[in-house]
């Protein structure tokens, strides 16, 4: 079982029909995609690239990047994308941790391991086979056989590589198509990246389940979605974009004529957020929720009332408890951790086994770390994130991995990373340091600057003489977010 040869099959039934519609540059079609994964397989392969080998890559959006990802689901190697923002030292960090056996960038990186690009010059993998001999047949899996890495920062700052299968991706794939009843007229509109396992999995797999055209944005651009409504059918994105979408005069209900749908992930939607979309379109989003390591747990349903505020329900075939400390259930409507257990759920982090141990339960459930509450009818809405976590513009944020980084500063005695309310990110970093000299956001910005991706850095500096301390000594952020609640509005 390889997730790429249920793909490969729909894909090759749909020859002619738009894979990747690339606004300001050739559009793929399905067998055209077929075709590019083909000469990447081989080109992995010529470099002995193959089962169980992990390919790091960090390339922008494009459909060769697309092509690569399923070239490597095709050959049966594991595939391990990252942001395209992280910096020279992060990616090092990603090199030493996975250890792969090819990296492809979209420029020179100097490093031990083979190193590879994508941009069809000279010694790069499109520069590889001629397209004429027949194609290979997809490597065979096992369902626990890893197709990708997906790495999620976490509470101590060093990022862990969520291990997520074959039968996980193909399971979650199957789940989404059915729950939001894709069709086979369905386009979707894609402007999310494509490292992460929104953009990635659950935007393309719904659309290559179906082998139904994707509108193929390179970012997000407000105006350019307003432009190809008209021609999509579904969107998925973070709240960010709907928050934008409205700020634009242009977006209404008939710039939304031909949609059906609206999903949106990632990070909390706000019921304003909501209300306000579905006043200006008419339209109520479908809020879902998900994660790195289990993929999408819960819904908004298609028909039925998707509540404001509200995650849905438990995804078929996925069990959800809302659980105390021990595991065990807690009754109806009181809070607890919300825990996970289905063939959606990732089989471990990578060389990580005791952190493993730590998040799942005897009896299969994997511990989310979100709080959340289940009504009556099996309705849930998540009242909690993991304490420390900024969620800004739908990307994690994990403060711990910034302050190591802002105390490295000479003059910086301590810090204190929160996260406080931004009108377009959701939420967004700030850093309150005690120093003994001068230290601004000029200083701080200058030490971060080839140190961390950018959507991490602080967007503002305060200065302290102290850090607010419980009687334990432990730095109270709770009084830190309520003080600079305003500081980025
Ligand atoms: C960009 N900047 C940010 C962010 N994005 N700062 C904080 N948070 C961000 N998310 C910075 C830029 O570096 C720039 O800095 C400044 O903000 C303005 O950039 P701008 O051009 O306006 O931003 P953009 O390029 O339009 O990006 C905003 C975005 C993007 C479209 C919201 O962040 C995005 O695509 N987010 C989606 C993330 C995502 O896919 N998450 C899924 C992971 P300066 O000007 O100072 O240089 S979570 C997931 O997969 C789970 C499983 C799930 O459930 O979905």
């Amino acid at each position: 079982m390889n997730i790429h040869a249920r793909f490969e099959a729909a894909f090759l039934r749909a020859a002619d029909t738009p894979a990747l519609l690339c606004p300001g540059r050739e559009d793929w079609s399905y067998g055209r995609l077929v075709e590019e994964t083909e000469r990447l397989a081989r080109a992995l392969d010529e470099r002995q690239v193959g089962a169980g080998d992990r390919v790091l890559v960090q390339v922008e959006k494009t459909p060769e990047a697309v092509a690569l990802y399923l070239a490597c689901l095709k050959t049966g190697a594991v595939y391990v994308p990252i942001n395209t923002a992280y910096t020279k030292p992060e990616v090092e960090y990603f090199i030493d941790d996975c250890e792969p056996a090819l990296l492809v960038v979209d420029s020179d990186f100097e490093t031990h391991v083979s190193v590879a690009t994508l941009d069809g010059g000279r010694g790069t993998l499109l520069a590889s086979p001629s397209r004429d001999l027949p194609a290979a047949k997809s490597v065979s899996r096992a369902d626990d056989d890893l197709a990708a890495i997906i790495y999620s920062s976490g509470t101590t700052g060093r990022s862990k590589g969520a291990m997520l299968t074959h039968a996980n991706l193909l399971s979650n794939a199957e789940t989404l198509c059915a729950a939001w009843g894709w069709r086979d007229d369905d386009v979707l509109l894609h402007a999310l990246p494509i490292f992460h396992v929104h953009g990635l999995f659950v935007a393309l797999h719904c659309a290559f389940q179906n082998a139904t055209p994707v509108v193929f944005h390179a970012g997000f651009d407000a105006e350019a979605i307003i432009r190809d409504l008209p021609r999509s059918t579904v969107v998925m994105g973070v709240p960010t974009f709907y928050t934008r979408l409205v700020n634009e005069p242009a977006f209404d209900a008939a710039a939304c004529a031909h949609m059906r749908l609206f999903i949106s992930g990632s990070a909390p939607l706000t019921e304003q957020a909501f209300g306000a979309f579905e006043e200006r379109t008419g339209f109520r989003i479908l809020e879902r929720y998900g994660m790195s390591e289990t993929l999408m747990n819960t819904s908004n349903p298609l028909d039925g009332e998707r509540v404001a505020g509200t995650v849905g329900f438990a995804l078929p075939g996925v069990d959800v408890r809302i659980a105390d400390e021990a595991g065990s259930p807690v009754p109806t409507g009181e809070v607890g951790t919300i825990e996970v257990r289905g063939p959606n759920v990732f089989k471990g982090y990578w060389r990580m086994p005791e952190r493993t141990a730590e998040e799942f339960r005897g009896d299969g459930f994997f511990v989310t770390g979100d709080l959340g509450t289940m009504d009556a009818e099996g309705r849930i809405t998540i009242v909690g994130r993991d304490k420390d976590l900024v969620i800004s513009g739908g990307y994690n944020v994990y403060p711990k991995e910034v302050e190591t980084l802002i105390d490295e500063i000479p003059e910086v005695v301590e810090s204190a990373v929160i996260g406080v309310p931004h009108a377009d990110f959701g939420e967004g970093v700030v850093a309150v340091v005690v120093a003994r000299g001068r230290v601004d956001d000029e200083l701080v910005s200058a030490h971060l600057k080839d140190r961390l991706a950018r959507y991490k850095q602080p967007k503002r500096v305060i200065r302290v003489d102290d850090l607010p301390r419980n009687a334990m000594g432990k730095v109270q952020k709770n009084v830190l977010r309520q003080k600079y609640a305003d500081i980025l509005s």
